[in-house]
């Protein structure tokens, strides 16, 4: 059969897409299990495609999509629900089919108020979808007990109960082998508990797990492919540090030169698991801290104390990876001592990176069931075109003006400091880790320099941190980004001799690197000396830029 699987789009426009680009990393296991057993699917993005749904309904007729599955997380159902509508109309034979996250926890709704949705696949979604759509194939209609299905019967929604879990999920057909991406899962499942997140009850309290040479061929075939940069999708990536180190392990003796961030929480990490981290190209780790109100993280059931956010941080950024701070405001009991606290923790772990989340309540989560017991409200709230509903506005002891400057405060009181976390941040002493501080360095102080801290007019003096931080690199092993980088600012800051002296050191160090030869060019063509600019250009005249300033060059000596 023809299987359409469509990532829609949001409902309310981004500041930054980034977030929302890319597809859950399920779409392309339920895509391979399909593919797999002979069925034609295409994934279609359309995440940036709002108020185009009769286009995109055509499209997928065009297609010839004999089933459309939706990917919906939560926010993004009201775009599921517009093209799906359009489905129905423009390709009424099609089979419309919801599945993820967001659908699995309001298959009720969906099935209750929405004519245009046939059938909602709860929980994993694998399995399920391709015994739909063998049943499809062969009956022609939707098969009406499938365990793990929800439809409607006699026109009501009835759910056949959950399927079971899939024991081995290395018996699921590599995603790698169909599809290319960057979000990689190694296990499904999450112990916590924590009252704002749906992971649990999607996915159970008891983990799974893939096995580390699954994983590593994954990688090993987007690499070949030209994949570099990962992002490990884990609730909790180091849950066994067993399997982690010996997935470290196989990408070093695989030599894939990959890059890699992963999400944990603090009081599952140790130094040795780290050091193998780093060393196999890992570069941030993302941990939940929420609050530094222990009453709030208790109430949240956060189940991490202080010390081991203390604890996690600075084993973290000893070991040269970038440990990045999730924080919730707007909590239950927030207050200006409790955002204090926070500040203060924050203080303490000096993340290097972090974000900041109003506490938002999900379907499937502890605080929705709360939210319905103590408001009277039901799933029909979801009637309303909104994305999520912020806990503050069910909380009458929380002010919302204030909740919004509390956010305002921790985003300021951050970005003041950060400059200073940079520059003080404190790296073990492992002299096998030297060359890949000096990269951690280097890449921190870009960031200060060219990426987001650069632009973030709250961040204090970024540039001069820059500065420190590539100093701080060269002093402990020789780094193409710090020489690079120092060149450049000293180069902008009209210091020619000195950034000279800095291109040069970088060139002898990594005499094929075209982008420091080029900046070292600039300097010399501005310090007048343009013979020896050409004879470092003209190996670069393919770039564009570098024929460029070749050409500059020439017409200077023509006239000299
Ligand atoms: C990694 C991750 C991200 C990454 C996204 C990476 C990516 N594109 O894959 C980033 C950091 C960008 C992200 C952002 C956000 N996320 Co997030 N994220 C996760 C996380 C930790 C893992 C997702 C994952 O890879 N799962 C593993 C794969 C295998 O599962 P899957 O993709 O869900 O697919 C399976 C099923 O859902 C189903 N399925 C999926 N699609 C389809 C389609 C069909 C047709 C069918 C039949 C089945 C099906 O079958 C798949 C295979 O079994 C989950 C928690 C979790 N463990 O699930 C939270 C989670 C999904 N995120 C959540 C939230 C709230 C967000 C944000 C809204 C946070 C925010 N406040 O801004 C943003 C929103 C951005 C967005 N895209 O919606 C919530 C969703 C809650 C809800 N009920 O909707 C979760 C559950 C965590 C939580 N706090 O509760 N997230
Ligand atoms: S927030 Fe993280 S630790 Fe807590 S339950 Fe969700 S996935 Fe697990």
């Amino acid at each position: 059969m023809k299987i359409a699987l469509v990532y829609p789009y949001f409902l309310d426009p981004r500041l930054d897409s980034g977030e929302i680009a890319v597809p859950p990393i399920g779409i392309y296991y339920v895509g391979a299990l399909l593919r797999a057993n002979g069925h034609a699917v295409e994934i279609f993005n359309w995440y940036d495609q709002a108020g185009r749904q009769e286009d995109l309904a055509r499209d997928l007729a065009a297609w010839g999509a004999q089933v459309v599955g939706f990917s919906v997380l939560h926010a993004n159902r009201w775009g599921a629900l517009e093209i799906a509508a359009e489905v129905r109309r423009i390709l009424p034979e099609a089979a419309v089919v919801f599945g993820g996250i967001g659908a699995s926890m309001l298959w009720r709704h969906l099935l209750a108020h929405f004519p245009q949705v046939d059938a909602v696949v709860v929980g994993e979604g694998e399995r399920t979808f391709l015994a739909l759509v063998q049943a499809l194939a062969r009956d022609g209609r939707l098969p009406s007990g499938l365990p793990g299905l929800a439809l409607r019967r006699g026109g009501e929604p009835i759910f056949n109960g959950p399927a079971d879990p899939i024991r081995r999920l290395d018996d699921l057909p590599d995603p790698a082998r169909y599809f290319t991406f960057q979000h990689l899962v190694m296990t499904r499942g999450c112990p916590g508990r924590c009252t704002f997140c749906g992971s649990p009850r999607f996915w159970g309290r008891r983990v799974r797990f893939h096995s580390v040479p699954y994983i590593a061929e994954q990688i090993q075939r987007l690499y070949d492919r030209g994949q570099r940069y990962f992002f490990f999708s884990d609730d909790t990536f180091t849950l066994s540090r067993t399997r982690v180190m010996a997935l470290c392990r196989e990408i070093l003796d695989r030599g894939l030169d990959i890059t890699w961030q992963a999400i944990s929480k603090v009081n599952i990490v140790d130094a040795e698991t780290l050091g193998w981290m780093r060393r196999a190209g890992c570069i941030q780790i993302s941990y939940g801290v929420e609050s530094g109100s222990e009453e709030i993280r208790a109430l949240l059931c956060k189940d991490i104390h202080r010390e081991q956010v203390r604890r996690a941080f600075a084993l973290t950024v000893r070991a040269g990876i970038l440990a990045r701070a999730y924080f919730i405001y707007g909590s239950p009991g927030e207050s200006a001592e409790t955002i204090q606290a926070t500040l203060d923790l924050m203080e303490e772990i000096q993340p290097l990176g972090a974000i900041f989340y109003i506490l938002d309540i999900f379907p499937g989560t502890a605080l929705y069931e709360d939210f319905k017991r103590r408001t009277g409200h039901t799933d029909d709230i979801w009637l309303d075109r909104r994305e999520d509903i912020p806990y503050f506005e069910t909380d009458p002891a929380l002010d919302a003006q204030q909740i919004l400057a509390f956010g305002r405060s921790l985003r300021q009181g951050y970005y003041r400091r950060l400059s200073a976390y940079a520059r003080n941040v404190p790296l073990n002493d492992d002299p096998a880790l030297r060359v890949l501080h000096a990269d951690f360095l280097s890449r921190l102080a870009l960031t200060f320099h060219q990426g987001d801290y650069a632009r973030n007019e709250e961040v204090e003096n970024p540039e001069a941190t820059a500065e420190t931080l590539y100093r701080r690199a060269l002093t402990l092993a020789p780094d193409a980004r710090a020489y690079l980088g120092l060149g450049q600012l000293l180069q902008r800051r009209r210091d020619t001799a000195a950034s000279i002296e800095v291109l040069e050191a970088g060139l002898i160090h990594f005499p094929r690197d075209g982008a420091i030869g080029l900046c070292l060019a600039i300097s010399w063509m501005n310090s007048g000396h343009f013979h020896r600019a050409l004879d470092l250009l003209k190996p670069l005249e393919d770039d564009p830029r570098g024929r460029h300033f070749a050409d500059i060059c020439r017409e200077a000596l023509k006239e000299a």
